[in-house]
C-alpha cells in the first residue's frame, strides 16, 4: 500500500513536470537571475575540470617518468637531491602554491560578484511585488496592491508577467523553508519574523517548478510551487479573474456542494471569498479550480484526485495539517462539483 502510494505520488511528480515541457532545471536558465547563476556554474565547471585534467596528467607524468636522480646515482641507498633540483622543485612548488591562490581568489571573485550582480538586478525596471509565505507544507501567495481591494491571494502557484522583474518578499509562519525555481533563480529561505527579498524575472513564456529547499519536516518533499509566465496581457486577465471573488454555484450539484462545504469544519481552514468561509490557515481556495495542482504540486488538479485529497488528505501527504472529515455518503460529489466550478 505504502509503496504503491509512493509510486504513485511519483509517477505524478514525473507526469506534472513533463506536462509544462520544460525540466527543472539550473541548467536551463529563463531569466537574468538564473542566468548569471548558471554562468558562473559553467565557469567553475570549466576551470575545475581543467585543473582536475592537469593534476591527474601530473600525477600520471611523475608516476611513469623514469628518475633521473635514481639513474645517475644507483649505488645510493638514500637519494638526496642535487642542490641545483631542490632549488628547481622549491620554485616549482613555490609557482603552484600562487597559481593555486590566484585561481582560487578568481573563483571567489566570480561568486561575489554574481552575488552583487543578483542583488542589483531588478529595480532598474518597474515589477511588481508578491508576498509567498512558507507554511508546512505550502505556500501562501499574495499580490501586493496600494489598493487593498485589487490584492490577490493564491496558494502553491504564481504567475507573473514575462520580462518584468517580480519582488518577491518571503516570509515564514512556522519553521524555515526555502524557496527555489530553479530555472528563475538561485536558493532563498523563508525565515519567520523576518522578510528576506528576491528578484525574479522571466524572459519567455512557460511554467516552471519550484520546490523548497530546506527540510522543513515530514511532507518538506511535497512542498512545491509552479512559476507560469505570461505575457503582460494574459498575465493581466488572470489577475482581473483571481481578484473577482468565487463564482456562484450555477447547478443544483454546486449549490448543495457550497452548503456542504460551509456547513463543515472546512470553513474554520479554508477561505472562500463571497462566502462567510474565512479560515487563514490552509490554502485559499477561491479560484481553486484555476490551479495547476493540489496539495502543494503534489497532485494535478483533475476531480478525482481532488476527491481523494478531501476523502483523505492523509494518505496523499502523511503528516500534513488538513484534518480528516468524514462527509456523509453522497455529500462528496457535490462538494467536488463546487470546487472545480471555482475557476
Ligand atoms: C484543520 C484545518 C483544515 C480543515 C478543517 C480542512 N482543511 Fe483543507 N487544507 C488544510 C491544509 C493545511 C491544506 C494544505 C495541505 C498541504 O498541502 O500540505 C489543505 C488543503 C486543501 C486543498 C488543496 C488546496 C491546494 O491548493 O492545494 C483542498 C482542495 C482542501 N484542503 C479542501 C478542504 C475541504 C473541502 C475541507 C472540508 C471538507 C477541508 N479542506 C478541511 C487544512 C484544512
Ligand atoms: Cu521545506
Amino acid at each position: 500500500m505504502t509503496r504503491a502510494r509512493t509510486l504513485f505520488i511519483w509517477a505524478a511528480a514525473v507526469a506534472l513536470n513533463g506536462c509544462g515541457g520544460h525540466q527543472q532545471s539550473a541548467l536551463d536558465s529563463v531569466g537574468p537571475q538564473a542566468g548569471k547563476i548558471e554562468s558562473l556554474w559553467w565557469f567553475f565547471l570549466w576551470l575545475l575540470t581543467a585543473i582536475f585534467l592537469i593534476v591527474i596528467f601530473a600525477t600520471l607524468w611523475a608516476l611513469t617518468r623514469r628518475h633521473r636522480g635514481i639513474e645517475q646515482e644507483p649505488l645510493e641507498r638514500i637519494h638526496l637531491p642535487s642542490g641545483e633540483t631542490e632549488h628547481r622543485l622549491t620554485r616549482v612548488v613555490a609557482g603552484a602554491s600562487i597559481l593555486t591562490v590566484i585561481i582560487l581568489f578568481a573563483l571567489l571573485i566570480a561568486s561575489v560578484t554574481t552575488g552583487k550582480a543578483l542583488s542589483e538586478l531588478g529595480p532598474k525596471k518597474q515589477g511588481i511585488t508578491v508576498e509567498v509565505t512558507g507554511n508546512q507544507w505550502w505556500w501562501y501567495v499574495r499580490y501586493l496592491n496600494g489598493d487593498a481591494s485589487r490584492i490577490v491571494v493564491t496558494a502553491n502557484e504564481m504567475h507573473i508577467p514575462v520580462g518584468r522583474p517580480v519582488m518577491l518578499r518571503l516570509n515564514s509562519n512556522d519553521v524555515i523553508h526555502s524557496f527555489w525555481t530553479p530555472n528563475l533563480h538561485g536558493k532563498r529561505d523563508l525565515i519567520p519574523g523576518r522578510v528576506n527579498t528576491e528578484w525574479i524575472e522571466a524572459d519567455h513564456p512557460g511554467r516552471w517548478r519550484g520546490q523548497c529547499a530546506e527540510f522543513c519536516g515530514m511532507q518538506h518533499a511535497h512542498m512545491a510551487m509552479w512559476v507560469i509566465a505570461e505575457p503582460e496581457d494574459q498575465f493581466e486577465r488572470w489577475m482581473e479573474a483571481q481578484r473577482a471573488p468565487s463564482k456562484q454555484p450555477s447547478s443544483a450539484s454546486e449549490l448543495r456542494g457550497r452548503d456542504v462545504f460551509l456547513n463543515n469544519a472546512c470553513v474554520f481552514c479554508h477561505h472562500i471569498a463571497g462566502t462567510p468561509a474565512a479560515g487563514q490557515v490552509a490554502p485559499d481556495l477561491t479560484h481553486v479550480g484555476s490551479r495547476l495542482t493540489l496539495a502543494a504540486g503534489t497532485l494535478p488538479n483533475t476531480k478525482g484526485n481532488l476527491g481523494g485529497w478531501i476523502a483523505d488528505p492523509q494518505n496523499v501527504k502523511p503528516g500534513n495539517h488538513m484534518a480528516q472529515i468524514d462527509l456523509p455518503p453522497g455529500d462528496l460529489e457535490p462538494l467536488l462539483d463546487y470546487l472545480e466550478s471555482l475557476k
